[in-house]
């Protein structure tokens, strides 16, 4: 017997609603996309994909803003059956370079702007096609993409054929790319739709960028397994969301949205009267900012957790008869996750305990691209997948996540992993080493603080470190402030002492 397709893309067609003239997407800037032009538009771009004639598993790298078309691009190479590898705008030349010579990609597509710095890397690294897409729905690739026919068959795909590929930082070393199959998107997709309760009317705000799995698979998966209309914004902006809070009922967010939308007066129940689920992941969301849109909104957010190798792994029940929406938990493993907290040793540990947690499931990502080694030192034995998240389940199950193992800081819903940004300070010249450091920021929910030592007789100035990095870097890991000291705390075996910085330095944002 054929088994049926599993591209994602077939998946998520089917669901489109039976009236194709049905508004799918409008923009921030007055335009209405129909569920038709969604169909046409992947099919145009997905025949220009396959008029390249691409090896199989091509790569199709993309820098751009976000656009509705940018999502398009994504569907379509989804569509053509190549694999979507989105990056960071933020991402400067040397991160731009790296990803671009680890993941060879077949095609890139970058703004115009950057097309010549882009396409040299590109080009360098042996890719054959360099196109460009603004979020003015310019750029050479729409102009190839204009002459190319609208109709086209989703190619067949298995389950385990990679759709995917995000890089994520690594604690040493350079980023790794989590390679993320068909199946695993699409069962995480289909188990957020049950778990949320997707219903028929539900509108998204979507107002997070979609080079990460909370923009990009989370919540427009969502909507469009749903076949549900996005109110697409390209930025987020607290008081355009709190206007068109009335028009939709589901919104999705890492907790700087919400920090920045409680301090909007305009954030009343009045504007969310409409509103059925408000998500928030990504990063830990403080208790006070839960408690305080409860009693602003009268609604619960609804947290969960996940990563770039996992999809999502665990939820806050939506139907109250599940159980309620507990402030500082995580909530409960989403069907088909096995999670579990286990020892240094790798035992798992009883209900309480605190320790590592590791997850299986259709979710769970392939390993990393073209690296088996890293791959099997992430996976136990008995085939789980060590997070690095340190957590514990309460007695009722739910799961708490109390800290990382990995040397990790999220800065509003970003990941900055101190090791990179320490290897730059380290090579300039006059610094003898140097610590980035994790403290709480009311914003960002946590910001960098590098701490460098000098050599001696060496001159250093902090604001002089921190624009350095500013040539180098994406803005996100720009430590906040950067001070320069004699030397770093150790423990007796010489190890720097980081928590004893992180405790220095913590009130400094407060
Ligand atoms: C911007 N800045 C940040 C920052 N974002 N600094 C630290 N952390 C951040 N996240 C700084 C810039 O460097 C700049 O500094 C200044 O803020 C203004 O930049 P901006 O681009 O105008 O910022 P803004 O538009 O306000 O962006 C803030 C934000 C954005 C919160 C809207 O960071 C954002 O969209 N975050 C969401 C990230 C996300 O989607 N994460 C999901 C990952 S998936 P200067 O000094 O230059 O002025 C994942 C898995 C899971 O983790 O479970 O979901
Ligand atoms: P990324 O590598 O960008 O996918 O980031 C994933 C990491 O974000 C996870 O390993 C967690 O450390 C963190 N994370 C995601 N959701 C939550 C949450 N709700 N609470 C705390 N941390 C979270």
């Amino acid at each position: 017997m054929p088994r049926p397709n599993a591209n994602l893309f077939a998946a998520l067609r089917a669901a489109f609603p039976a009236n194709l003239d049905a508004v799918a997407i409008a923009t921030d800037n007055g335009l209405n996309y129909s569920w038709r032009d969604l169909e046409r538009a992947t099919a145009m771009l997905a025949n220009l994909l396959k008029s390249l004639d691409l090896p199989a598993g091509s790569r199709i790298a993309v820098q751009v803003e976000k656009s509705v078309e940018a999502m398009m691009l994504y569907l379509a190479t989804l569509r053509a059956g190549y694999v979507f590898l989105p990056l960071n705008t933020a991402y400067q030349s040397a991160e731009i370079e790296y990803f671009i010579a680890n993941a060879e990609p077949a095609v890139v597509v970058c703004s115009a702007r950057n097309f010549g710095w882009v396409s040299k890397l590109a080009f360098k690294a042996g890719t054959q096609h360099v196109y460009t897409l603004d979020d003015d729905r310019r750029g050479s690739l729409l102009d190839r993409a204009a002459h190319c026919s609208d109709q086209h068959t989703p190619v067949e795909r298995q389950a385990d054929d990679l759709a995917a590929i995000l890089y994520t930082s690594g604690t040493t070393g350079r980023s790794k790319g989590a390679m993320l199959t068909h199946g695993n998107l699409l069962s995480n997709a289909r188990v957020l739709k049950d778990c949320w309760g997707w219903r028929p009317g539900d509108v998204l705000i979507h107002a997070l960028p979609i080079f990460h799995v909370h923009g990009l698979f989370v919540a427009l998966h969502g909507a469009l397994l749903n076949g549900s209309k996005m109110i697409w914004m390209a930025k987020f902006d607290p008081r355009q969301v709190i206007q068109k809070l009335p028009e939709a009922t589901v919104f999705m967010g890492v907790p700087t949205l919400y920090v920045r939308l409680l301090a909007e007066p305009g954030l009343t129940r009045e504007t969310v009267r409409n509103m059925r689920l408000f998500v928030a992941g990504s990063a830990p969301l403080l208790i006070e900012t839960f408690q305080a849109w409860q009693q602003r909104t009268g609604h619960t957010i609804l947290e969960r957790y996940g990563m770039s190798e996992t999809i999502m792994l665990t939820s806050n029940p939506y139907d109250p008869a599940k159980g309620e929406r507990r402030g500082g938990t995580v909530g409960f493993p989403l069907p088909g996750v096995s999670l579990r907290v286990c020892d240094e040793a790798g035992q798992p540990l009883p209900v309480g305990d605190i320790g590592g947690i590791q997850v299986q499931g259709p979710n769970v990502f392939k390993g990393y691209w073209r690296m088996p080694e890293k791959t099997k030192e992430e996976f136990t034995a008995d085939g789980y997948f060590k997070t690095g998240d340190v957590g514990k389940f309460d007695a009722r199950g739910y799961v708490s996540i109390v800290g990382r193992s990995k040397d990790l800081i999220i800065s509003g819903g970003y990941n900055v992993y101190p090791a990179e940004i320490e290897g730059y300070i380290n090579e300039m010249s006059g610094v003898a080493e140097s610590a980035l450091v994790g403290v709480p920021h009311p914003d960002f929910g946590e910001v960098g603080v590098a701490v460098v030592v000098r050599k001696p007789g060496a001159v250093l100035d902090g604001e002089q470190i921190i624009a350095v990095l500013k040539s180098k870097l994406a803005n996100f890991k720009i430590p906040k402030k950067c001070y320069v000291v004699d030397d770093l705390p150790r423990n007796t075996m010489g190890k720097v002492q980081k928590n004893q910085l992180r405790d220095q330095y913590k009130q400094l944002f407060s």
